[in-house]
Order: structure tokens, then sequence, then C-alpha cells
């Protein structure tokens, strides 16, 4: 069901900062710029690599205000992962598969995330701690 790692989604308190050292440090190069009022993000693509089954991204996230689940999730933890990003072929699909094993879904429906995709979220204490996303890219 997972084609890939689409991204790994990485809590920060000041976006322009910590895209210009994974820049500087890893050479990575930012492919999208946005600000997702839904999630409450503002938000940075870098192109990691590209894969048989897609691309693979690092994804760099500032809150817009500190009552969003990036803010929530700085203020009690501090800077670093927040969540992973699983590529799949069909989301609608693969929520159904998925809430039928009694994980909690945090969307039932897909919503808009980066880049034109699809996505949505399972609950991270239904996953061992890890808030997980599916992703559907949209189709070229
Ligand atoms: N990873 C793992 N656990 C997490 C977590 C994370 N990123 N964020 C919160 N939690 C845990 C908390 O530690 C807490 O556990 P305890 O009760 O044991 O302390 C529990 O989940 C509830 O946390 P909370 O502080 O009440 O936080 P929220 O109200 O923000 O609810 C969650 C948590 C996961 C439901 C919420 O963050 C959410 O809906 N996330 C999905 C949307 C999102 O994260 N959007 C931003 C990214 C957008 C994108 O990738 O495009
Ligand atoms: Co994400």
């Amino acid at each position: 069901m997972l084609l890939r790692i689409d991204h790994v989604g990485i809590a920060c308190h000041n976006l322009e900062e910590k895209i210009a050292f994974y820049e500087s440090v890893f050479g990575l190069k930012v492919v999208s710029r946005e600000i997702n009022e839904e999630q409450g993000v503002r938000e940075a693509m870098l192109h990691v690599t590209d894969g048989p089954h897609g691309a693979s991204y690092v994804q760099l996230l500032e809150p817009l205000h500190p009552d969003t689940p990036v803010g929530r999730f700085l203020a009690k933890r501090g800077e670093g992962v927040h969540h992973i990003g699983y590529g799949v072929a069909d989301i609608a699909k693969a929520l159904e598969e998925i809430g039928a094993k009694g994980v909690r879904l945090i969307d039932q429906r897909p919503r808009h995330g980066s880049m034109g995709a699809s996505i949505a979220f399972l609950h991270p204490k239904d996953v061992g701690g890890v808030l997980t996303e599916l992703v559907e890219a949209p189709r070229r």
C-alpha cells in the first residue's frame, strides 16, 4: 500500500532560517513554498530524490499561530520531526482499508496538501506515537 516515503515533516520556529540550513548543510533545493491556512502552516518542500514511485522531500513547517497542530507541538516538544508522509496510489482506498483495521483517521476524507497533493492524517496514538500522513500526488 505504501509506495515511498513522500516526505519527513519537520517543525521549526523560523522557516527561512531552517531552509538556509538544509540548503547549506545538505545541498537540498526548495521546490515549493506555500501557506496552508487549513493546516495552520507556512511550509517549504525541499527535493531529496526521485524514485520509481515518485519523489521524496523534506517538508519544513512553521506554524501560522501558536494554536495550531505545529504550534502546539513546538510548545510541548520543541523543534524536530513532526510527522512522516507516505505516498499511496489511491488515498480514499488506503483510508478505507486503514480505518477498517481500527486506526483512527484524523481526516475521514482527503484534504489539500503541498504541491497539489491529496493528504490525510492518521492519529499518532494508534501508530505507535508517529503522526502519519498519507499522500496521493497529483496526476501528471
Ligand atoms: N507526533 C506524535 N504525537 C503527537 C504529535 C506528533 N506530531 N502531536 C501531538 N501528539 C500527541 C501529543 O503528545 C498528545 O499526547 P499525550 O496526550 O500523551 O500528551 C496527543 O498527541 C494529543 O496532542 P495535543 O497536544 O492535544 O495536540 P493536538 O491538539 O494538536 O492534536 C493531532 C494532535 C495529531 C490530532 C493534531 O496535531 C493533528 O490533527 N495533526 C494533523 C494535522 C497537522 O499536523 N498538520 C500540519 C502539517 C501539514 C502538512 O503536513 O501538510
Ligand atoms: Co506533511
